[in-house]
């Protein structure tokens, strides 16, 4: 179970140091996180000018090539009266994820902080004039959500200084360096100062980034707040766990601390035609195949230009919350089970117990698990009354006598005293 796999690049890897320490306890114990991505994409919401742009919704200012002086155009229509911090958080708990990860400020460089660093920001350049940030961050504080922020430290297409944009810039003039020191330190200086306490910084694309600028960063946030993550994604293998790809998951357990990122339809940004929305089902079985191989999943929520989440969205999240309220055990505060490897079962576990995930039951109901021996006993998660399972135990494996047909289709937890 030590393999590396290439979900998870070794630049965006976890510093070895990070794997025994305590400050990631809760978040090896969280396993499900919401990941927010709101901006000024959300207004054109994938259309530029009457035309589709192709790709991801946060990225249309690069995908199309705006200008600057275009696109920070949007800031003044920027309104979302319908923004309402409880609601949003109120659906992450419902969901039964246990952090919640805002984008501070994407590739487009647009802020959702009020930043003295820059006049680009919700709260100075927007009608809007609220610090979404600061709402959040008090919601969270009152309904007992821990608080992550997402920041892109390298890619900013709206400063001259910052990485990718091509089309107003010089690349050659940029100096980057001092992009680093004068601007991306100063904002994750705000953000650790004026927000309370924070729980991870999710960094992003180390494009172009030295070492050196990766630990300084990473330095920096532990300075300000000790207890706050660093994502894999600040570079150079230096962040406190390891990122997967978007929405890669491993193919097999993997040692490290790790997360993968993912996106319930084909977008992190709104856009208004990707109706291409993943099944509740599907989306349990991606959170129990990831937190059975040792990882965390942060799903993804892209909310429109004014505040409101999309309802598809919204009711994937409440059926994912609906199967966690009978299963949750089966997933919080576990470790990778003993059983790896097999397409129609994953397994997690706790001292004592061992949780299969039975994602494809066998006609009559009959479970042979292979390489499980000393099972005391077994019992249905989903059975309040926890009635006895049938055991045997054989030289290839445990035989556990279930239900002849599937008690929960989607995914059905079976216990294992051991
Ligand atoms: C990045 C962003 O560019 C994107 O807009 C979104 O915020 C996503 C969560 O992160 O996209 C990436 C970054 C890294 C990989 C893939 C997409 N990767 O390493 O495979």
């Amino acid at each position: 179970m030590t393999l590396q796999d290439d979900a998870i690049r070794p630049e965006r890897g976890q510093r070895p140091d990070a794997r025994q320490d305590p400050r990631l306890d809760w978040w090896r114990d969280a396993k499900f996180g919401l990941f927010i991505h709101w901006g000024l994409y959300a207004i054109p919401a994938g259309t530029w000018k009457g035309e589709p742009v192709a790709g991801l919704g946060e990225w249309i200012m690069y995908r199309a090539r705006i200008p600057v002086r275009e696109y920070e155009q949007l800031a003044a229509q920027f309104n979302p009266v319908q923004f309402d911090a409880a609601q949003w958080v109120a659906l992450a708990k419902a969901a039964g994820q246990k952090y919640l990860v805002i984008t501070s400020k994407h590739h487009d460089g647009f802020c959702l902080f009020q930043s003295k660093v820059t006049g680009y920001n919700m709260a100075d350049g927007t009608p809007f004039r609220r610090d979404v940030l600061k709402e959040l961050a008090a919601e969270c504080r009152k309904q007992g959500l821990k608080l992550g922020f997402y920041y892109s430290q390298t890619q900013d297409w709206h400063h001259p200084d910052g990485d990718g944009n091509d089309w107003d810039y010089d690349e050659a003039k940029k100096d980057f360096a001092g992009y680093i020191e004068r601007y991306v330190k100063p904002q994750v200086t705000e953000l650790l100062t004026n927000y309370g306490p924070i729980c991870l910084i999710w960094f992003d694309t180390p494009k172009g980034i030295t070492a050196d600028q990766s630990e300084s960063l990473a330095e920096l946030v532990h300075k300000l707040q000790p207890d706050c993550l660093v994502s894999g994604r600040v570079g150079n293998t230096l962040g406190d766990y390891a990122s997967a790809g978007d929405n890669r998951i491993p193919g097999q357990a993997v040692t490290m601390d790790w997360e993968t990122p993912a996106t319930i339809n084909d977008t992190w940004g709104f856009k208004s035609y990707d109706h291409n929305w993943k099944s509740i089902a599907d989306l349990v079985r991606k959170l129990v195949d990831i937190v059975s191989k040792g990882g965390n999943y942060l799903l993804n929520v892209g909310p429109t230009a004014e505040g409101i989440i999309p309802q598809p969205s919204v009711e994937r999240l409440l059926g994912m919350g609906r199967w966690l309220e009978v299963n949750g055990e089966a997933v919080y505060g576990t470790r990778p089970g003993p059983v790896q490897g097999l397409a129609w079962c994953r397994s997690t576990a706790k001292p004592g117990a061992v949780y299969l995930h039975i994602l494809d039951w066998p006609q009559g109901g009959e479970l042979l698990v292979p390489g499980v021996k000393g099972v005391k006993g077994a019992y249905l998660l989903g059975d309040a009354s926890r009635a006895p399972l049938p055991v045997r135990e054989t030289d290839d494996g445990t035989i556990i006598h279930g239900p002849a047909a599937a008690p929960d289709e989607m995914d059905t937890v079976v216990v294992l005293s051991v």
